[in-house]
């Protein structure tokens, strides 16, 4: 198949998601062609395998706000002129869903051609972002307007159909994890070691409750020798760096800032905290149980599919510092739980999220779309509205 897919190129979840399908596509011998305005994180150094596109959203002094929706509308009918794309896979609505309904409308009326669009719908999309007044309208009206509509979990799902009026059915698809890469290390002596590594990964947006992290490791440092990592940047992270100086943990927690590569850091930890407000999947807390450490994370949306709580980590109500910081004393402290834990969440991972699997269930939802034909691509109107002129 060829398939273009639309992504945002930073080192948010949606992102990698769509990279990580993207490679698994070609790995499987179709032809991707991504296209973003800039080169995503995760296809960095690897270029040449890939079509990457890049969207070019020209300045003019009259824009204030470049209209990057016009020009990623236009890049997906020139990539579609060029060379017929079978599926446009875009993910995150915004404003991906509204671009790829433009580019679907001009090959209609200039080719008589129609686009099949499957679009993913990753959370923030749709929850956050798409419930402001000024985008809500817009982005119910593009998402419904798409062929095919996915979410990374039942949660996302369920919230998406109450918040919006969907009239297309949505299919839960995980979120894929390259198992293969993301292993435990090849000797794991993490449970037998006595200084304890505890990791906390994101973009640091005030979704993800930094403090807390920060204050559920001031009272796990307090009984337990260990040091806290923070990898990611974002708007969060000079506030969480002061409440560090304040509680006087300096010497006990490092800021990374973004790093490329996270699987080295997942392999050396023993424990991955997420405190998050709101989650539609996690795809951080999956793939630290894919390296077999174990989660302490709160139970928020998606994440009670995929952290089983007592089995894989544990799972606490969002804002219960101390109930986090017991459940992380309680791994670290207990060599056996640890191993336990981090081989279970491993298990959990291969089984429902390896990116084979959900390649395969993307790949038939593809085939699907291609095989039906749709009535989306008005050329009998067109035929009539000219006979009537
Ligand atoms: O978590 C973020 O703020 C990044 C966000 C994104 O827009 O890329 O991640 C969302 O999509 C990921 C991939 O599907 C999910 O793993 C994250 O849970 C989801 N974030 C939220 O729902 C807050």
């Amino acid at each position: 198949m060829r398939i273009g897919i639309v992504c945002y190129p930073s080192v948010g979840g949606s992102g990698i998601v769509a990279t990580e399908l993207g490679k698994s596509l070609a790995r499987r011998g179709h032809e991707v062609h991504f296209l973003s305005y800039d080169v995503p994180q995760r296809l960095q150094g690897a270029l040449e395998k890939f079509h990457f596109h890049h969207v070019d959203v020209p300045l003019y002094p009259l824009f204030k706000f470049p209209p990057y929706t016009l020009a990623l509308a236009s890049s997906i009918y020139q990539i579609y002129q060029e060379s017929p794309l079978d599926i446009l896979h875009v993910h995150y609505a915004i404003p991906h869903c509204t671009s790829a309904f433009l580019a679907k409308q001009m090959l209609c009326k200039q080719h008589q051609v129609s686009l099949k669009v499957v679009a993913t719908l990753h959370g923030t999309d749709t929850e956050l972002v798409g419930q402001m007044p000024s985008y809500k309208p817009v982005v119910e009206f593009s998402i419904d307007s798409c062929n095919a509509v996915t979410a990374v979990s039942q949660y996302l799902k369920k919230a998406t159909l109450a918040e919006f009026d969907i009239k297309e059915d949505i299919q839960v698809i995980y979120n894929p994890i390259d198992t293969d890469y993301f292993c435990p290390p090849a000797q794991d002596t993490r449970p037998e070691r006595r200084r304890k590594t505890i990791v906390h990964i994101s973009n640091f947006r005030p979704v993800k409750r930094i403090e807390d992290v920060i204050k559920v490791f001031d009272l796990v440092s307090s009984a337990v020798p260990a040091h806290l990592v923070f990898v990611g940047e974002g708007p969060e992270r000079l506030g969480a760096e002061m409440l560090v100086d304040r509680l006087g943990l300096q010497d006990k927690v490092e800021f990374w800032g973004p790093r490329l590569g996270v699987r080295d850091i997942l392999q050396e930890s023993d424990l991955l905290i997420s405190t998050s407000e709101r989650e539609s999947f996690g795809m951080t807390i999956a793939e630290a149980m894919s390296c077999a450490t174990p989660v302490v994370a709160t139970r928020a949306g998606g994440v009670v599919e995929v952290v089983e709580d007592g089995v894989t980590g544990f799972l606490n109500p969002v804002g219960c510092i101390q109930g986090i910081a017991e459940s992380a004393v309680q791994i670290l402290t207990n060599p056996h739980l640890q191993r336990q834990m981090g081989a279970a969440g491993r298990e959990l991972v291969q089984r429902k999220f390896n990116v084979n699997q959900i390649t395969s269930q993307y790949e038939a939802l593809y085939q699907k779309l291609i095989e039906t034909p749709v009535e989306d691509c008005p050329r009998a109107q067109k035929k009539e509205y000219l006979y009537q002129i």
